[in-house]
């Protein structure tokens, strides 16, 4: 009785103590703890980056009022370096997307698997914090309108977390779901995990048929060709799919039965339910076409053609694929999405005690990061490398590399990026359909192992910059230099763009298929300015450095993608941006690549078009500001505040350009320096990123780095006089 007492009072706490909580990093991998004992918090104190990580006062010095650029720039750094984590990478919340955290507790849950008291508490906090104020509900990502898919799958998170059905919060999210229809219009991926919890039927689920990996390679829409984060999503859903598993009923999912829907449950037709869908969930309307095959699947292939054989047969290759995954990343996994499905894939082939799932359920922690709202779970396992090569690329920018005050910074920061190269080629990397890797850098560690275009890109950037023009040690030889330009060159689509992961595997034409119908463009790789960009500027500056390396192949690919990032141009001057908002991150790429070749405002008219399409956005205080809807219309939306952030990117491009008016860059810096805080910081904005057109995503350490860059150019340019 004593523990069942303990138990309820546990269950009545409602928050943590802010100073227990630790942020532990190692080589990258960055997870949260909770200190129970006095004796471990003192012998593991709070860093400076812990406490600004969960708003807690970090007690940073305050500055002398930076009156001019550079003196600007100093105090930004004085703050942001006592972020650095101790592997010399920076780290933060990378949350936005509200659809993940949902899928880690269903699998938390009907894997067996306890959640630490701390964490309970806190993801549940999180989610009552993010509640949207106006109708109780919950939207695709932080910023959006409530839909269905945001209110089911938190509404039945937080009541796995242990919230009651009565509390006030819980029957308000309830109502508008109700008003949204229930449950069944709930899009795919929230049928998918509402049925592996037993609060809904399988028969509410689109198929999802795993015989699609036994397709020949030939076939143009054979699952390898498709986006990554699309297939490797695919292939653990179209396991779970296959076996039709599902949580056996139990009082709590009894009762979500009867919360989730506006009938009972047992008078629900689910078959006749698989295409409804709320108009709020609609983003991409399923065609006619995929509606077709899904009814033939479902009518036709399932009852009568799908023999037993075929099914063992692809259930057996897509364990397969899905055991190649866990094995390359250590069971990482590419993201947070495919990670949770794959877990539970485990638990349903292996069971609760295999080392699979064990060692899974140590790397769910990686997603989780703790702020003073509460736990979240990041869009990724973090953002090491790509935010730690920035940083690198801006302090060089602004002419900084070689003062003694920041050159412990700085080696930190090249000795995270010589840890963190990924030095092999997968192991099974034909078998497993993955991109060679040998050379690259990952989004965030090199556990997950994934090349992406940019990361590398600018990752070898920064290494080159510190290593070949600042004088640093050579901590990566030449020849891993020349790994890494050998993966760049490997990227390069026909078109002459090039795309995130992989070049382009399979034809637009796949979008038909696209099944999730909360996004945009994500069946196939795409070509983006920002990638293509990043690649054009480390091969610039490689040969520079390196002429004679792979000359002519460099020269073939920078001419080709040029060609691209002319031919993406709009009519009105823009280029569209896929992964940061929207018009103003693409314009910076785009006239980056544009001036890499010379190609500037006084000799071409389209970087004067493009200089110009940014200039007629600038606002009355000097700043830009561009609202998120951008990425969903493809129509520039004015925010209604400026954003530093994209000011910053706006100023850099207009600097790229070699804009010859010195006048609307220092208006915007002007603005920049006065949002600056006495300790040198920013504060947080409007959010900066976005995927897959409908989903944004946090970017906190941009506030910091885009500033220093474009302060820092600013006064390389036009000199350090007093702007305050
Ligand atoms: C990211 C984050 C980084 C981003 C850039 C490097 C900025 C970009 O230039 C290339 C694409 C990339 C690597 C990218 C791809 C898609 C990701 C991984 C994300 C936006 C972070 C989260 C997102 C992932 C797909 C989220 C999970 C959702 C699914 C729909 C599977």
């Amino acid at each position: 009785s004593n523990h069942k007492q303990q138990q309820q009072q546990q269950q009545q706490q409602t928050s943590t103590e802010p100073c227990r909580w630790r942020l532990l990093d190692e080589h990258g991998r960055q997870t949260w703890h909770y200190l129970q004992t006095d004796e471990e918090t003192r012998s593991w104190p709070q860093s400076a980056a812990d406490k600004y990580h969960l708003g807690l006062a970090t007690g940073l010095p305050d500055l002398p009022p930076a009156k001019t650029p550079l003196a600007s720039v100093d105090n930004a750094l004085s703050f942001f370096s006592q972020l650095q984590l101790p592997p010399g990478n920076w780290g933060c919340e990378y949350g936005g997307p509200m659809f993940l955290l949902p899928g880690l507790i269903v699998t938390w849950y009907v894997t067996e698997t306890p959640i630490p008291e701390a964490y309970r508490i806190e993801i549940k906090n999180y989610l009552f914090a993010r509640q949207n104020p106006q109708d109780g509900g919950w939207g695709l990502h932080i910023e959006a309108e409530s839909s269905v898919f945001g209110t089911a799958m938190n509404y039945t998170a937080l009541r796995l977390l242990g919230a009651a059905a009565e509390e006030p919060r819980m029957i308000r999210a309830r109502g508008l779901l109700h008003e949204m229809g229930g449950a069944v219009n709930g899009p795919h991926w929230a049928k998918f995990w509402l049925s592996v919890l037993g609060v809904c039927k399988w028969d509410v689920v689109n198929p999802v048929p795993p015989e699609l990996w036994l397709l020949p390679d030939w076939v143009p829409i054979a699952p390898w060709r498709w986006w990554i984060h699309m297939r490797q999503v695919f292939l653990p859903m179209s396991f779970v799919y296959s076996r039709r598993w599902s949580h056996p009923p139990d009082p709590l999912t009894s009762q979500l039965r009867q919360e989730l829907f506006t009938q009972p449950f047992d008078s629900i037709d689910f078959l006749s339910h698989r295409n409804s869908i709320s108009p709020r969930d609609n983003f991409h309307p399923k065609t006619w076409f995929l509606n077709t095959i899904n009814w033939t699947l479902v009518n036709i292939w399932n009852p009568y053609l799908r023999t037993s054989s075929l099914v063992d047969r692809a259930e057996a290759w897509t364990w397969n694929l899905i055991q190649r995954e866990d094995e390359n990343t250590d069971y990482a996994n590419l993201g947070p999405v495919n990670g949770p499905m794959n877990f539970l894939a485990c638990y349903i082939q292996e069971g609760s005690n295999s080392y699979s799932v064990r060692r899974h359920r140590e790397r769910m922690d990686d997603f989780l990061w703790v702020k003073a709202e509460g736990m979240l779970m990041n869009g990724t396992n973090g953002v090491q490398n790509w935010d730690t090569s920035f940083l690198i690329q801006a302090v060089v920018e602004a002419g900084l590399a070689q003062e003694y005050k920041w050159r412990p910074m700085l080696i930190k920061a090249l000795e995270y990026l010589e840890d963190s190269q990924i030095r092999e080629d997968c192991r099974d990397q034909e078998v497993s359909y993955r991109h060679p890797r040998k050379g690259a850098w990952a989004f965030s560690t090199k556990d997950q192992g994934y090349t992406v275009s940019d990361c590398t890109a600018e990752g070898v950037k920064a290494v080159m910059m510190l290593q070949n023009i600042s004088g640093f040690p050579r901590m990566l030889s030449e020849e891993r230099i020349h790994d890494a330009i050998d993966i760049l060159l490997t990227m390069q689509n026909a078109s002459g763009g090039c795309s995130s992961y992989e070049p382009t595997r399979g034809s637009e034409y796949m979008e038909y298929l696209n099944a999730a119908e909360v996004f945009g463009r994500i069946m196939v790789e795409y070509d983006y300015p920002e990638c293509t960009t990043a690649c054009v500027t480390a091969l610039s500056l490689f040969t520079q450095h390196y002429p004679n390396y792979r000359k002519d192949d460099i020269a073939v690919f920078k001419g080709r993608a040029l060609a691209y990032i002319r031919k993406a141009q709009r009519a009105d001057g823009s280029w569209y941006g896929s992964w940061g908002i929207c018009f103003t991150y693409a314009g910076m790429f785009a006239l980056e690549s544009l001036a890499s070749v010379g190609e500037i405002y006084s000799n071409s008219e389209r970087v004067r078009r493009g200089c110009q399409f940014l200039l007629d956005k600038q606002m009355d205080d000097g700043g830009w500001g561009e609202n998120y809807r951008s990425c969903e219309t493809g129509v520039y939306s004015q925010h209604e505040n400026s954003q530093v952030v994209q000011t910053a990117w706006a100023c850099i491009a207009l600097m790229e350009a070699e804009y010859p008016d010195k006048g609307p860059i220092e208006k915007a810096l002007t603005m920049i320096m006065k949002r600056q805080q006495v300790n040198g910081e920013w504060l947080q904005e409007a959010i900066e990123g976005v995927f897959n057109k409908s989903c944004m995503i946090s970017y906190p350490n941009y506030k910091f780095i885009f500033p220093i860059k474009a302060l820092g150019m600013f006064a390389k340019r036009f000199g350090n006089d007093r702007l305050l």
